[in-house]
């Protein structure tokens, strides 16, 4: 346990290390509880470092064996060792050998960092801080090294044995062991470092790189489970492949693995050549897995796949940089999934993820720049501000400057600081090169926290046939930054005319808007448009092109306009969501003065006229996703009171349930499918539809629904179809949702990442009685708090999704999470932080709900030790 938690590492004490290690040569002889780890570093000084600069080695937990140097062992009165470190006051002058053994035990690892087991297969998980769990080192993602991993095992407990980089020999030992040598001619960080023992079955595939390397892959899962990685094995090459013809990426060794794993931490990791992977996104099939999940696993196998040039070959200085590796990763991770799928259904879910966690984040105590500048627990910063804001960005960054540029800045970036561990400052450097732009004003982005409101504000002339658009911006103040500068926010735009034409831009100054991008980089600026015949609708931010929260007043007519209109389908699809919002805000106010939420009926008819037309099954399936409880909660901002704003949703639901009723029957008998299930695109977007419409329907009728969702969830030949059915009979109270749900258990009882799906939905039905459920499903005997799925699963998504009963009025939920984060603290505090990350958003309810709320984290708090993971969240939220 770690208890230096004051301990504030910033930006700009960045020093380089004194030393640096060019080999690591290890051998790694696994046990599941004694296992001895021998590792011969060659350090040498840094010529960029301090002279006489004493050497000190991070550890982490470790027993150390024994200690040379250049081969002889080292005097006791020569150096100092502790779990946490190691140090030699008077190192050599001179390059040298270190060789350290120190002794593991993989199986009371169960912090998941470091060399564990995970069902009985040994695994590391080194990224941010676990090598130092496993030798002494410089654990620091600039210095970089040469890896040599020589692994001995069990021959029965441990038949497959992977390292980093390329197979170099193998063979059997005595007493029934064997050892394998794995060697990564690509010098790297240790975080990068891996390496898996255990009985695995292989799922393997050749590809030929477009300069004719021949590789290896192999999708390594638990036995039995091979038909589930097909799909993970497809993605891998599709990735491969588009890699090289979107940013000219190949591939660099002879082999690439890919392991699943049960006991994870986070969704997978980038280990060189060697990827390990929560399981829950590399297993599927039509029967076990939801089209959502096999979009999942595409997007993660090609986001760890992509790390292998963003973040490998180029990887971090230090750990305030992790955006420029994590956030152009999500961006190309984004623009894969764009190819392979649609490019609008695609922008549009990511939008909806950015503003439900990036904003949410954003606007409260957990806030931060996309590139901190201090930090205590840096694995609290895998967070959405540095994933997703880091890739929104990028994608501003390509509108900036085009996108001929934009891939001569990645060429020049991928060419410059190929083997190098990079800055944020290096990156940009090379965008501007390419572009020959001043980006110095755009930088700001990384350093200033909080997102931005673009107001807007038009007016026509219809003598001088002029449209003035009116934009200001401002941001808000957050943890540490009180005042705050304009950036540079690119805004593509567009004018509508009563009858959906689209009306040229002419400004009056005789400026092009060249492609309908007007960049505002001053806190204020006024647009007019000449020659406008009619009075236009403003179509803003097209394409959400700038992580912005924008603040128009359109009416309902102006939306509608847009809605059925606009050339831009995600401000076709935002304008749904505006008017949807409208009505919803309006709605929590009459709930709150005890009133009964009406609605105008065209949003409803909106809606059906859609569905009437569209072919777009997928896009038309979002539009159907009405603003979610969370959502509406942030339009509020504060004074928060969760059951009105349930409330009004149900009304709004129910309405247009009823109101379309006929029309949502149609398109869900229309769309029923007699073809065997195909995770594409386009059967994945006939599924949400017809599923969408189910489930508005229900909401309308729910006795018919519920029929509907019966004999659908009986029927069902694929789990889409299936965990649709039973997500709407979840949401109808009564006997028949008890039997449906315990019907799915014993279908599915042997599997527990479909279990998982049945933990979460029970956990996320929002009425006062999911408390109790909750409860009694952590006695279930498939659930385990030493499981982080099936912790996230069940707690999770409580605390996450299910906005009402996560914060009732009577605290209770609050404690449920704080007593699970108290428990887990020591086992994994890791997981227990982030699941504390549930309170971010406290200080924007109610009085009542928010004294309760932070006494809960009060609780926390004062636990000790409290881990640093834990101690972190809970004293930022505290803040
Ligand atoms: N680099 C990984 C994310 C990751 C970070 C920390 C971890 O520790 C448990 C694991 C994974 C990625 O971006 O996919
Ligand atoms: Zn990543």
């Amino acid at each position: 346990m770690r208890t230096d938690t004051a301990t504030v590492i910033r930006l700009e004490d960045y020093r380089p290390a004194d030393w640096l290690i060019d080999t690591v040569d290890l051998t790694v002889s696994l046990h599941p509880t004694a296992t001895m780890v021998r590792a011969t570093l060659a350090l040498r000084p840094n010529p960029a470092g301090a002279v006489d600069a004493p050497l000190a080695l991070d550890g982490d937990e470790l027993t150390l064996v024994s200690a040379a140097l250049d081969g002889a062992p080292l005097g006791l009165d020569a150096y100092t060792a502790t779990s946490q470190g190691f140090t030699l006051p008077h190192p050599p002058r001179r390059a040298f050998t270190l060789t350290f053994e120190t002794l593991l035990n993989p199986t009371a690892n169960t912090k998941l960092m470091g060399l564990y087991r995970s069902s009985g297969v040994y695994c590391t998980q080194c990224e941010a801080e676990g090598f130092r769990r496993i030798t002494y080192f410089l654990d620091r993602p600039d210095v970089m090294s040469v890896y040599t991993t020589r692994i001995e095992a069990d021959a029965r407990e441990a038949p497959v044995l992977l390292g980093n980089g390329n197979p170099v020999e193998s063979g059997p030992l005595d007493g029934g062991r064997h050892y394998a040598v794995w060697h990564d001619p690509h010098p790297k960080p240790a975080y990068l470092f891996a390496l898996v023992g255990g009985r695995l079955a292989r799922v393997g595939r050749r590809f030929t790189t477009r300069s004719g390397r021949e590789v290896e892959l192999g999708v390594y899962v638990e036995p039995g489970k091979e038909d589930r990685a097909g799909y993970a094995m497809d993605a891998l090459v599709r990735s491969m492949r588009w890699d090289e013809t979107a940013f000219g990426c190949e591939y660099d060794l002879d082999v690439f693995n890919i392991v699943a794993v049960s006991d994870f931490n986070m969704g997978a990791m980038e280990n060189k050549g060697l990827n390990i992977f929560n399981d829950k996104y590399v297993l599927a099939s039509p029967q076990t897995a939801t089209d959502a999940d096999y979009a999942n696993i595409e997007a993660i196998i090609a986001h760890e796949y992509f790390h292998n040039w963003t973040g490998n070959r180029i990887t971090c200085r230090d750990w305030f940089q992790l955006c420029l590796k994590e956030g152009l990763t999500v961006f190309r991770d984004h623009e894969f999934s764009s190819d392979e799928r649609s490019r609008p259904v695609k922008r549009i879910a990511d939008v909806r993820n950015l503003r439900a966690h990036q904003f949410a984040e954003d606007s409260g105590p957990l806030a931060h720049p996309v590139r901190p500048n201090a930090y205590r627990e840096i694995n609290n910063f895998y967070t959405a501000t540095v994933y997703e804001k880091g890739s929104e960005l990028i994608s501003m960054l390509k509108i900036l400057i085009g996108s001929e540029a934009f891939r001569a800045g990645m060429d020049l970036y991928l060419r410059r600081c190929d083997g190098t561990a990079a800055t944020v400052e290096e990156f940009l450097a090379c965008f501007a090169e390419a572009s020959g732009r001043d980006l110095s004003h755009f930088a700001l982005w990384y350093r200033q926290a909080g997102t931005p409101s673009l107001m807007a504000k038009g007016a026509y002339d219809e003598a001088a046939r002029t449209y003035t658009l009116e934009l200001a911006q401002a941001t808000p103040p957050t943890p540490g930054q009180e005042t705050k500068e304009p950036v540079v926010i690119p805004v593509r735009l567009g004018l509508i005319a009563a009858d959906g034409e689209e009306l040229q831009l002419r400004l009056a100054d005789g400026r092009e808007l060249a492609d309908g991008l007007f960049v505002l980089d001053a806190p204020a600026a006024k647009l007019t448009f000449v020659d406008v015949p009619t009075q236009p609708t403003p179509s803003l931010l097209r394409g959400f092109s700038a992580p912005v929260k924008l603040r128009i007043d359109l009416d309902e007519d102006d939306l509608l306009r847009l809605f059925r209109h606009d050339s831009d389908p995600f401000n076709r699809w935002q304008a749904a969501q505006s008017v949807a919002t409208r009505l919803l805000l309006r709605a929590v106010d009459a709930v709150k003065s005890q009133g009964e939420p009406g609605f105008s009926p065209r949003f409803a008819e909106a809606l059906g006229a859609l569905l009437a037309a569209t072919d777009d099954h997928a896009f038309a399936a979002q539009v159907m996703a009405l603003p979610s409880e969370a959502d509406i909660a942030r339009e509020i901002g504060q004074d928060i009171d969760p059951d009105a704003i349930l409330e009004a949703r149900r009304a709004l639901r129910a309405s247009v349930g009823r109101l379309i009723g006929p029309r949502l029957r149609q398109v869900y008998d229309g769309l029923a499918s007699g073809e065997a299930y195909s995770p594409d695109a386009a059967s994945a977007g006939r599924r949400a539809l017809r599923n969408a419409a189910l489930d508005l329907f229900a909401a309308g009728d729910p006795e018919a629904g519920a029929e509907l969702a019966a004999a659908q969830f009986e029927a069902a030949d694929n789990m889409t179809d299936r965990f649709a059915a039973l997500a709407v009979l979840a949401q109808i109270p009564g006997e028949r949702r008890e039997q449906a749900l315990a019907r799915f258990a014993a279908l599915y009882e042997t599997d527990p990442l479909v279990l998982d799906k049945w933990f979460a939905l029970q956990a996320a039905i929002p009425e006062p009685g999911t408390l109790e459920r909750v409860r009694a499903l952590m006695s279930h005997p498939a659930f385990s708090l030493a499981n982080p799925n099936r912790t996230r699963a069940l707690i999770g998504s409580f605390a996450m999704a299910n906005l009402s009963q996560f914060n009732r009025a009577d605290g209770k939920g609050y404690d449920l999470l704080a007593e699970v984060a108290l428990k887990l603290d020591d086992a994994n505090p890791q997981l227990a932080a982030r699941l504390l990350g549930a309170f971010r958003s406290w200080r924007s309810l109610e009085p009542g709900r928010r004294a309760k709320a932070e006494s809960a984290l009060r609780r926390v708090e004062a636990k000790t030790p409290l881990s640093a993971d834990v101690a972190d969240i809970v004293s930022r939220c505290l803040a």
